[in-house]
């Protein structure tokens, strides 16, 4: 099983992925936990280009180019033998957010970025994408304090620094992108506590286990 979280900054990604991980773990699952960019060796080197506040000059195509390596090299190296091996595999942002970031955020065409996408996983898609939907100023307000108590506002900092506008296209972009893909897409309420989120990102996870 390969679970994909998807959603604009600060939704709580992360927090989810950890709880989910717990979770299928005390069901007997093994759990693999990885996340684009930077899920591989190489794609450290990548993330740190890519989300450092002194990479503004990237241009859109370098910038998508840049993401697609890194999850080229990121599913043939980690997610593709550990679903060999029989792990459940959670991924913090794969494919969708190349579409929704470089596509309804940037300006380049979704559908070309889809394409580009099937060469990247080359057959590797997930059985379920959780969205986490959130307005973008709740979103942005914990990403930032977050950032600054851990001191990665410098280091990972260069999505937050954009304009609001450009994360509320991100949103829609996302809700658009989901109600495309129906049949993989799982939308939540990202805007409660963590446990009530938790919840729901249960639910749906319980009911893909038992169709699969
Ligand atoms: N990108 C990525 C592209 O442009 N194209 C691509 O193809 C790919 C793969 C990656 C950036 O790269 C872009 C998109 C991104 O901008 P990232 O560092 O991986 O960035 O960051 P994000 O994935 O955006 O995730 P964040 O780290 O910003 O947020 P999360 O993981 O969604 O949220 P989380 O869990 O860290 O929570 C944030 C804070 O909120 C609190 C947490 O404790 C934490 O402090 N929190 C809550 N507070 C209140 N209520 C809740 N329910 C909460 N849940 C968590």
């Amino acid at each position: 099983m390969f679970i994909t979280f998807e959603g604009i900054e600060g939704t709580g990604k992360t927090t989810q992925i950890g709880m989910l991980k717990e979770y299928l773990e005390s069901k007997g699952r093994e759990v693999l936990l990885t996340r684009e960019p930077g899920g591989s060796r190489v794609g450290t080197e990548l993330r740190k280009m890519l989300l450092h506040v002194e990479s503004k000059d990237l241009t859109s195509l370098a910038e998508l180019f840049l993401y697609l390596a890194d999850r080229a090299q990121h599913v043939a190296q980690i997610v593709r033998p550990a679903l060999e091996e029989g792990k459940v595999v959670i991924c913090d942002r794969f494919a969708d957010s190349t579409v929704v970031y470089q596509g309804y955020g940037r300006g380049l065409d979704p559908k070309m970025l889809h394409e580009l996408n099937e060469i990247a996983v080359d057959g590797t898609w997930p059985q379920l994408t959780l969205l986490l939907d959130l307005d973008a100023d709740t979103g942005l307000r914990r990403a930032m304090t977050r950032n600054m108590q851990d001191g990665t506002s410098q280091a990972e900092g260069r999505f937050e620094a954009e304009h609001i506008s450009f994360h509320n296209r991100i949103r829609e972009g996302y809700l658009t992108w989901a109600a495309l893909k129906k049949e993989r897409f799982k939308v939540a309420d990202a805007s409660g506590t963590p446990e009530e989120v938790f919840e729901k990102v249960r639910h749906f996870v319980d009911q893909r286990l038992e169709e699969a």
